[in-house]
């Protein structure tokens, strides 16, 4: 079977590990029948703060997808990590605005490594269901994403997410299956 080696990063408590638990619900759904399935994810399940690494597979459309989760504590460390992985998912809590600006510039420290210049790269805003939400619009403005985007060697995928709704999590998947480059896979 085909593997996909990811890393998953962003400050702490963006909801990085409720995202793999939510994907890891998704998926093995899928591997239900249409009888079985409940569309429903239900409550969001607790979570505690990873320390050190927190390594979870997938697996869907017959390939499997490691996700190594660095504490958001790993930060002056996370570029040892960058040439195991073909691909990278960096979240942010789009209810704290504060927090945004410096994690971007963390973001872009990442971009600029060159590790990561061939990588897929997956910028979720999450927590869309916050009361106090900012619009991808409003960060976009925020953090100059139109120049980010247009800067960056990498193929940038942006998405607005609740994994304690459940919302995104088919995009997720689609962005795997499509962007999991087939030169930096092994069978
Ligand atoms: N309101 C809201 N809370 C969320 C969402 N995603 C995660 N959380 C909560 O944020 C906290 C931290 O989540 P966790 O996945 O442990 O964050 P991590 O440190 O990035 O792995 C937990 O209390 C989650 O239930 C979301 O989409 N909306
Ligand atoms: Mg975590």
């Amino acid at each position: 079977m085909t593997e996909v080696q990811l890393l998953l990063l962003g400050p702490e408590e963006v909801g990085k590990t409720l995202m793999l638990k939510r994907l890891q619900t998704v998926t093995a759904q899928q591997n239900l029948t249409q009888a079985q399935r409940s569309e429903n994810l239900g409550e969001a399940p607790p979570t505690i703060p990873t320390v050190g690494v927190n390594l979870v597979t997938l697996t869907h459309n017959k390939r499997k997808y490691t996700f190594r989760e660095l504490g958001g504590a790993m930060g002056p460390i996370w570029q040892n990590y960058f040439k195991d992985s073909s691909s990278l998912v960096y979240v942010l809590d789009s209810s704290k605005p504060t927090q945004i600006s410096s994690s971007c510039i963390q973001f872009l420290e990442v971009l600029s490594s060159k590790d990561t210049q061939d990588m897929s790269v997956l910028l979720i805003f999450n927590k869309t269901d916050s009361p106090d939400y900012m619009s991808r619009c409003e960060i976009s403005s925020l953090i100059r994403l139109a120049d980010i985007l247009a800067c960056a060697r990498q193929d940038i995928t942006v998405l607005e997410c609740s994994f304690r709704e459940g919302t995104g999590l088919r995009e997720i998947l689609k962005w795997l299956h499509d962007k999991s480059s087939p030169a930096s896979v092994s069978k």
